[in-house]
């Protein structure tokens, strides 16, 4: 019996589910490039070509190793330019007895997969992705057994369950978390290591003009393309990181600095996500750099805890929620994403660097995520669907599983504190702390309010004022609002006008 095994873009794993137990003989591999998967989100050009270019890679290495692929690129003739439609092509043309394929990323595209197994004349077999260290079951089941649900209890369990980092029952290092350790800002005049990038091959550059002439409005730029695209490279990436920049990864995790877009990480995400790197792989590296003497435990865990924690949950918790977890808006936030988001003409220097690197890379850190474009959307009450089609959007390594927790939670507290306790709001002194983008910034962090006035210093208290029913009562809160209650009512008047105003006059 001949299966089509239909393998998606971010399935590019040679040991992922739908490759099992695969006849090279008589079974056929699918893979498909279509317009709809490239706009559902107005994808940024450098995500499109990682990913096309990592598919026709993949697809090659498929071939070398003598099995049948049939490829659908974008500009074939009587593509479909949908899954289902390409889909239900290829079976038409192989007659396969099955489709094997292995649950996707996107609730989106799960929804469609329901579809084809009532539409297409042939079974559909959706096998679970266990390219993850949690199973949806083992996830269920540890939610059950923890009342409060929080990552970092589920993190000790992964790491007792895994042994990432274990010295029998106790976590190595005698702490499970070195957190507190990884705040540093940059030292002035350290060196930040320079960063291997990739220059595109024949195959690369197809892909690179295909996107050229396709999706040539879309937001970003698409050269220079430096991100690995096959296997081998993506590996030579991974060892570059753990050899040059995983020892500073943890001291200088949560710094930022102006002409720096990717500082001591890892790099690693659009590879983890489209499945040239593993998940267990990179972790296993990681520890043995930590057991070898080559990296220090505060950058090992931390790295780690990344992965083997935030990484799995944030998925466990996508599938335990969905459809419902994207519906949610706790802080009623209902306004448009202003226009700097995607043309990163802005006054506000912070927020001009970390869009900036996202138009660059396709790619912008943790922290900056977090704490400037992040922590702006949630200050200026933008509507949570807005913001995480950006997200979605601009960065290589966004698929749904993963953004939608981080910004639909961690950022916009939309869900009401299912991921995170607490918002997290900061105003220009958290961000004037960890950067060095303040020194050169039309405004200033210690003013508060006023003309000159860092923006993030009176959209933070007014973000505390306006939703100050539903949030006041969070212990996590408790200091701000007490700061807030004893404030004089002209200050508050203020602080509301500023932002107000501020808010008004964005394009
Ligand atoms: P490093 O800092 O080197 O971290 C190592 C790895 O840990 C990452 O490659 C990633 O796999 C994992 N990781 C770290 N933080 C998280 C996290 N919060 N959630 C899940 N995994 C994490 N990550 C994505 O992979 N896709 C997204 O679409 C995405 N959207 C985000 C949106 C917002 C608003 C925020 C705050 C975070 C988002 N993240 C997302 C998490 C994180 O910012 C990126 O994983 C990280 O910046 C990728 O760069 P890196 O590989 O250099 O990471
Ligand atoms: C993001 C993306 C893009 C731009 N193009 C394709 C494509 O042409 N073919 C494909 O198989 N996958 C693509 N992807 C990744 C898919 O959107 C991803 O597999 C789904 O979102 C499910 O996670
Ligand atoms: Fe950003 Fe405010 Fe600093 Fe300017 S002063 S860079 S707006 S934090």
């Amino acid at each position: 019996n001949r299966h089509l095994r239909f393998v998606l873009g971010d399935q590019l794993t040679r040991g992922v589910s739908s490759l099992a137990d695969l006849d090279p003989a008589r079974d056929i591999v699918l893979m498909v490039e279509v317009e709809a998967e490239a706009r559902y989100v107005p994808h940024h050009k450098q995500k499109i070509a990682f990913l096309l270019a990592a598919m026709r890679h993949f697809a090659k290495a498929l071939r070398a190793e003598g099995i049948r692929v049939d490829y659908v690129r974008l500009n074939e003739a009587g593509n479909t330019q949908s899954f289902t439609g390409e889909l239900a092509r290829a079976v038409a043309r192989h007659a396969p007895a099955s489709v094997i394929v292995t649950e996707p990323g996107e609730w989106r595209v799960r929804e469609m997969m329901a579809d084809w197994a009532e539409t297409l004349p042939v079974p559909v077999h959706i096998r679970e992705d266990d390219r993850f260290f949690c199973s949806h079951a083992e996830f269920a089941a540890l939610g059950r057994a923890r009342k409060t649900g929080r990552m970092e209890f589920f993190y000790r369990e992964m790491r007792r369950r895994t042994g990432l980092l274990m010295r029998g029952d106790a976590p190595e290092g005698g702490q499970w978390n070195f957190d507190p350790e990884n705040r540093r800002s940059l030292p002035r005049g350290l060196r930040v290591p320079s960063r291997r990038r990739f220059t595109p091959d024949a195959l690369t550059r197809e892909v690179i003009d295909l996107v050229a002439a396709r999706f040539g409005g879309h937001f970003g730029d698409l050269e220079p393309f430096g991100w690995a695209v096959t296997r081998a490279d993506a590996l030579r990436a991974l060892d570059h990181f753990i050899e040059d920049t995983l020892p500073g990864f943890g001291d200088y995790q949560d710094a930022m600095k102006a002409g720096e877009d990717f500082l001591f990480h890892s790099l690693i995400s659009p590879y983890l996500n489209c499945g040239l790197l593993t998940a267990r792989e990179v972790c296993a590296r990681a520890e043995e750099a930590f057991r070898s003497g080559a990296a220090p435990i505060n950058a090992v865990e931390g790295f780690i805890r990344q992965i083997l924690g935030w990484r799995e949950f944030v998925r466990g918790l996508y599938w335990a929620e969905m459809p419902g977890y994207a519906g949610s808006n706790h802080l009623g936030a209902t306004g448009d994403l202003p226009a700097m988001y995607w043309t990163g003409d802005t006054p506000m220097r912070c927020m001009a660097e970390c869009i900036g690197a996202t138009r660059r890379h396709a790619y912008a850190h943790h922290i900056q995520r977090l704490m400037v474009t992040g922590n702006f959307a949630l200050l200026a009450g933008v509507a949570p669907a807005q913001i995480e089609q950006w997200y979605l959007a601009v960065y290589a390594d966004a698929f749904e599983w993963v953004e939608l927790p981080n910004v639909h939670g961690m950022v916009m507290h939309a869900d009401g504190g299912r991921l995170g306790s607490k918002p997290y709001a900061a105003s220009g002194a958290y961000i004037d702390r960890m950067s060095d983008y303040c020194k050169g910034c039309a405004f200033d962090p210690k003013i508060k309010r006023g003309p000159g006035a860092c923006p993030f210093n009176y959209l933070y208290w007014n973000f505390l004022i306006e939703n100050e029913t539903v949030l006041s009562a969070n212990p996590r809160l408790a200091m701000p609002y007490r700061t807030l209650a004893r404030m004089p009512a002209a200050q508050r008047t203020e602080i509301v006008a500023d932002a107000t105003a501020f808010l008004a006059g964005l394009p």
